[in-house]
C-alpha cells in the first residue's frame, strides 16, 4: 500500500521590487500549469511568494510596509491561482506577508497556507523564527528587518490532514533549528512544507558565504532522516534586487536522500512521487519515538531559560 503525493517544488527566480502580484500570480500559474503536466497533486512556492523579499529595505512609513502586505486571503491578485487550481484539481501552498486584525490589534505575521485541491485553505502557519533585526543597520550591504516588520507566532508548530496524510509547514529560518522538525514528527506530520529567501551573503559571518547551500540542505537532510519525514524546501532564487538569493529547490525523502532538486536560479519546477508510506521506514526503527526516545532525559530542551 503506498499513500502517493506527487509533489512539485515550484520555485520562483527574482521578483523586482516594482512587479505586481498579477505578473508574480501568472507566473505561479505558469509553475501550476507545469505540475498538471506532470501529475502533481500539491505544489510548493516559496517564502514571500507574492512579492520582493522586502525586509531587505529600510521603511520607516507604515503605509509602505503594509503594501507588501495581503489583507484577506484569496484576494483580487491570488484568486486566478485559486480559481486554475481548483480547475485542475491540484492542491498548493506559497507563502505570504499577512496584515490581521485580532480585535482592536493590528498583526503583521510571515505566513503560509495550504490549500486543498478543492481550493479550501487546510493549514496557516505563521512564521515562528524570526531572523534579522529591528533597526536599521546600515554598515550592511543590505537590511535583514524580519525581527521590525514582522510579529513572531504565538501558536506551535502543527500538521493538518490534506493530500491523504499530514502536512506540517515552517519558514525558511524555522528550517535551522532541530525544534521544527522534531516538535512537527511529534505532531505526526509525515512532509514538511519550507519555503526560503535566503542570501547568499550573510552579513554577520561572511566567511560562511560559500556555506549557504551547504547548510541549507544540511538542516532539511538532517530534519527529514532524524524524523522520518519529506521535506520539500523550495526557494525564491536568483539576483533579486540586486541581492543573491540562494536556490538549489529541493524534495527530500524520509531517508534523508535529495531525490529532486532545482539546477537553475529561476521559475522552475521539480517533481517527484512522495510515498508517505516510507515514512515508517525510519518512524518504526532507528527514530522510533516510543521505542527509543528518552523525553524525561531531555530537560534542557524546552527549558525557557
Ligand atoms: N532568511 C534567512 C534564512 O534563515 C539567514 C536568514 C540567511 C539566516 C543566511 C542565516 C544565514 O535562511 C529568512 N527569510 O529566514
Amino acid at each position: 500500500m503506498a499513500r502517493i503525493v506527487a509533489t512539485g517544488a515550484a520555485q520562483l527566480g527574482p521578483i523586482a521590487r516594482a512587479e505586481s502580484r498579477e505578473s508574480v500570480v501568472g507566473r505561479m500559474i505558469a509553475l501550476l500549469e507545469k505540475g498538471a503536466a506532470r501529475g502533481c497533486d500539491l505544489i510548493v512556492y516559496p517564502e514571500l511568494a507574492l512579492t520582493t523579499f522586502f525586509p531587505r529595505w529600510y521603511m520607516e512609513d507604515q503605509a509602505e510596509v503594509d503594501a507588501f502586505f495581503e489583507r484577506t486571503m484569496p484576494n483580487d491578485a491570488t484568486a486566478p491561482l485559486f480559481a486554475r487550481a481548483k480547475e485542475l484539481g491540484i492542491g498548493f501552498s506559497f507563502g505570504y506577508a499577512e496584515l490581521v486584525r485580532e480585535g482592536d490589534r493590528l498583526h503583521h505575521y510571515n505566513t503560509a497556507i495550504v490549500v486543498d485541491k478543492e481550493g479550501q485553505i487546510v493549514h496557516r502557519y505563521r512564521k515562528i523564527h524570526l531572523p534579522g533585526h529591528k533597526e536599521n543597520e546600515p554598515w550592511r550591504a543590505f537590511q535583514h528587518l524580519e525581527k521590525r516588520y514582522f510579529e513572531a507566532s504565538s501558536e506551535p508548530f502543527s500538521a493538518a490532514e490534506a493530500f491523504g496524510g499530514l502536512i506540517g509547514q515552517a519558514i525558511c529560518n524555522d528550517r535551522r533549528w532541530p525544534e521544527t522538525y522534531r516538535e512537527l514528527a511529534l505532531r505526526g506530520a509525515e512532509m514538511v512544507l519550507i519555503g526560503y529567501n535566503t542570501p547568499v551573503h550573510y552579513p554577520l559571518a561572511p566567511e560562511h558565504d560559500h556555506l549557504q547551500c551547504f547548510h541549507n540542505h544540511l538542516c532539511m537532510q538532517a530534519g527529514a532522516y532524524q524524523n522520518g519525514m519529506w521535506i520539500v524546501g523550495v526557494a525564491k532564487a536568483g539576483k533579486e534586487e540586486g541581492c543573491d538569493l540562494i536556490g538549489q529547490s529541493c524534495i527530500i525523502a524520509p531517508t534523508g536522500e535529495i531525490v529532486a532538486m532545482a539546477s537553475t536560479l529561476g521559475d522552475e519546477l521539480v517533481a517527484y512521487e512522495c510515498d508517505l508510506d516510507r515514512c515508517v521506514e525510519i518512524r518504526a526503527n532507528i527514530f522510533s519515538f516510543k521505542l527509543h526516545r528518552r523525553p524525561e532525559i531531555y530537560t534542557a530542551i524546552a527549558a525557557v531559560n
